[in-house]
């Protein structure tokens, strides 16, 4: 299957599963309901979820068996978006392609939004099978652990204390490895995990993500300076405006897009533990992440 096809048929079962998961748009407090799925099922690549199925596969497993885990990824992620666009935070008025949550919502319910979704993560993970080496407390643990202080919401403090500050390249790659690739690295870790991974095989998704998550953010500091709103989705051009710290801000577009390539290079031969055949989507997905112009 070409990658494309692969990204689209993986998102269209997320999504399917996640309109299971999630309480109805006529549930009460219906506008709450409202705000959670309008953020997330207004796109997105999904590509949390993916990484998540293509690493069970990888580990020998079915993705059917790490499809929750995919599903809470999602929720977790859509929560840092709507968070991240609050005026307190970006302050974006455009997401996924619309208005952000709280120009919808308001802001009260944007928080409430982002609120409930990162808590039906946890209730979506509690419900991915154990198998003979893991079981929920291990896949909650793994969670909580990768999107709480120490990585996801660490990064974001460590991003807000950086502005207006000279930073260096190794203070970037801690906040980007903390916003970016902690989750990305979950997202494989859980996929490995809920497929009964090995110790060896676990050590190289994670090994994986995180060359994989820089190289992710780096094309995405990049898009930020050569693409558009109309192709992103997104606002652009405001981390150069305000002055963040960014990979081309801090060593040029060329020697970013270097960069890039050569995480990804890193990469692919972290997955050398696995057969080609194995990983043979997994290779794909980062060849694709780092040509990708959305
Ligand atoms: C705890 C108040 C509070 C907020 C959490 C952690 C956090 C806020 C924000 C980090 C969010 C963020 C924007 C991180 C950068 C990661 C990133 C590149 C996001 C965009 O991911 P894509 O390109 O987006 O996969 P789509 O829309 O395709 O899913």
């Amino acid at each position: 299957m070409d990658i494309k096809t692969l990204i689209k048929e993986t998102a269209a079962k997320v999504e399917a599963r996640l309109n299971e998961l999630l309480p109805g748009e006529d549930v009460a407090p219906v506008t709450l309901h409202k705000a959670m799925r309008y953020s997330i099922f207004a796109g997105g690549k999904r590509i949390r979820p993916l990484l998540c199925l293509e690493a069970a596969k990888a580990c020998g497993g079915s993705a059917d068996a790490a499809l929750n885990a995919a599903c809470a990824l999602e929720a977790l992620h859509t929560y840092t978006l709507i968070h991240d666009d609050l005026p307190c935070m970006d302050d974006d008025d455009l997401r996924r392609g619309r208005p952000t949550n709280h120009k919808v919502f308001g802001e009260g319910v944007a928080v409430l939004a982002g609120d409930a979704l990162l808590t039906e993560a946890f209730a979506m993970l509690a419900r991915v099978p154990a198998n003979e080496r893991y079981d929920a407390k291990d896949y909650i643990t793994e969670f909580a652990f990768r999107t709480g202080s120490l990585n996801l919401v660490g990064g974001q403090v460590l991003d807000l204390e950086g502005e207006g500050r000279q930073l260096s390249v190794d203070e970037l790659r801690a906040i980007h490895h903390g916003k970016t690739s902690a989750l990305i690295i979950a997202s494989l870790r859980l996929g490995g995990m809920a497929a009964g991974c090995t110790a060896e095989q676990l050590d190289a998704l994670t090994a994986y993500g995180r060359d994989l998550g820089l190289a992710f953010q780096i094309i995405d500091d990049i898009l930020d300076v050569t693409s558009s709103p109309e192709v992103l989705g997104k606002s652009i051009g405001k981390d150069a405006r305000e002055q963040k710290a960014t990979y081309p801000a801090l060593v040029g577009l060329e020697n970013a897009r270097a960069e890039a390539r050569a995480l990804t290079a890193a990469a692919r031969a972290d997955l050398d533990v696995f057969s080609a055949r194995r990983a043979e989507n997994l290779l794909a997905i980062s060849d694709y992440l780092l040509k990708r112009d959305y």
